[in-house]
């Protein structure tokens, strides 16, 4: 068994959330941040066999889209302060930024 952790954007996750439940895929949603935009963006845990992995990742990927978004005042590592902070940058976001991780046990009571 595998542990699928999805970061996506909120804009995907209702369709990406009903897709799982039509595909029989378990789910949960988190809301989460972003830690360089400080956005708001959805996290799916999903725990699946070995064998639909896959799966889970080509309905991940036909529900998520990667979207520019500018921003204005970016976050800088720059102590010196140098930096002259005020113009739009543009970055590019997602479509989804996906983990896999093996499970070592998987119960329910
Ligand atoms: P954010 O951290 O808000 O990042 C949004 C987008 O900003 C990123 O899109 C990337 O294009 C850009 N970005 C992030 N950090 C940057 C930096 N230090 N310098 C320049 N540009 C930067 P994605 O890569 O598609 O990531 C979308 C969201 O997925 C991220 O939102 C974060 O919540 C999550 N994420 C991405 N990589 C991750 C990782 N290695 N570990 C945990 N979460 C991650």
């Amino acid at each position: 068994m595998k542990m699928i952790v999805a970061i996506v954007q909120d804009q995907d996750s209702r369709r990406l959330s009903d897709d799982f439940v039509e595909h029989g895929m378990r789910a949960t949603k988190l809301s989460s941040t972003g830690g360089f935009l400080r956005a708001g963006n959805t996290t799916f845990i999903i725990g699946i066999e070995n064998r639909r992995v896959e799966e889970v990742l080509a309905v991940i990927k036909g529900n998520c889209s990667t979207r520019n978004q500018t921003v204005m005042n970016p976050p800088t590592y720059d102590l010196s302060m140098e930096t002259d902070l005020t113009y739009p940058i543009d970055v590019e976001v997602g479509g989804a930024t996906i983990f896999v991780l093996p499970i070592d046990q998987f119960k329910q009571f």
